[in-house]
């Protein structure tokens, strides 16, 4: 009977730890936006990316944190990234952003999108910041939904000159998502190369989007204001893990599952006096 105790408690340690260290799991580093009140945690991607411009699964975005673009129209963005395993900092990361304009459901030469992001070069080294573009700031212009519509710049102190710096894939398609069934612009993007991003170190992002036939609703951006102004951008804070949405998911399986050990353990106690 001892032994039997001794095996019921086990399990309902090894539950209580299991739920416990999946909590500890979600609690997040503190937020420190650029511009007040914008930050985007950046979480390690657990679903990969197929850059097609659709969700190709239905949990293909699942796993990234999301923000209202600003302005009067309906758009967001999600972002995850992957951290490459090196031996020694720093470690280039892979990118993504999943971009939904629900409010634009038109194909017209003048729609744009416009990335922009500010990449500490070495680990400890804080970003430039300031009112106009530095050397650590890059921006990509993808206009007219097409490759040949996309532009690449970095910032040279003073304003925006043509850089091949990072590389950018996009892909973008007027199609439906989990998130809306009504066709809209949905634009999957990767960005690769930045090998000069320094783990711990804080990162920069600026969102815009443009509808041309929307043209009184004017630039969605996320933050509002001016992509020239790095000190106007949001943080994008990374997250060294998964979105805890993720782990809260996986909690009530585990929960359910460690129950079912606990019951089966009881009904052997029950049925035989000892376990088996
Ligand atoms: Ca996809
Ligand atoms: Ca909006
Ligand atoms: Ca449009």
């Amino acid at each position: 009977m001892t032994i039997s105790l001794s095996k019921t408690k086990f399990m309902v340690t090894i539950s209580i730890i299991m739920v416990c260290s999946l909590c500890l799991a979600s609690i997040t580093g503190t937020v420190i936006a650029q511009k007040s009140g914008y930050a985007v945690e950046n979480y390690h991607l657990l679903n990969d990316v197929t850059l097609d411009g659709t969700w190709t699964t239905p949990i293909e975005w699942a796993d990234a944190e999301e923000r209202q673009i600003d302005g009067d129209l309906n758009a967001i963005f999600r972002v995850k990234k992957i951290v490459e395993a090196v031996t020694a900092p720093p470690a280039p990361v892979t990118q993504y952003i999943l971009i939904e304009f629900f409010d634009d459901t038109t194909n017209d030469a003048g729609d744009y999108l416009q990335i922009c992001l500010a990449a500490t070069f070495s680990v400890g080294t804080d970003l430039i910041g300031g009112t106009s573009p530095q050397d650590d700031c890059f921006k990509w212009d993808y206009v007219g939904h097409t490759e040949t519509g996309l532009s690449s710049y970095s910032g040279d102190g003073a304003a925006w000159i043509a850089s091949t710096y990072g590389s950018i894939q996009i892909k973008d398609t007027l199609g439906t998502s989990p998130l809306s069934d009504t066709p809209h612009w949905i634009v999957e993007v990767r960005i690769l190369g930045f090998d000069g991003y320094g783990q711990g170190s804080p990162r920069w992002i600026r969102i815009a989007a443009y509808d041309e036939s929307n043209a009184g609703a004017g630039v969605q951006a996320w933050p509002a204001g001016s992509a020239d102004v790095p000190d106007d951008w949001g943080q994008l804070e990374m997250i060294p893990e998964f979105i805890p949405e993720f782990a809260s998911w996986m909690i009530l399986p585990m929960v359910a599952m460690a129950s079912f050990a606990i019951i089966i353990v009881r009904k052997r106690l029950t049925k035989n006096g000892t376990p088996t």
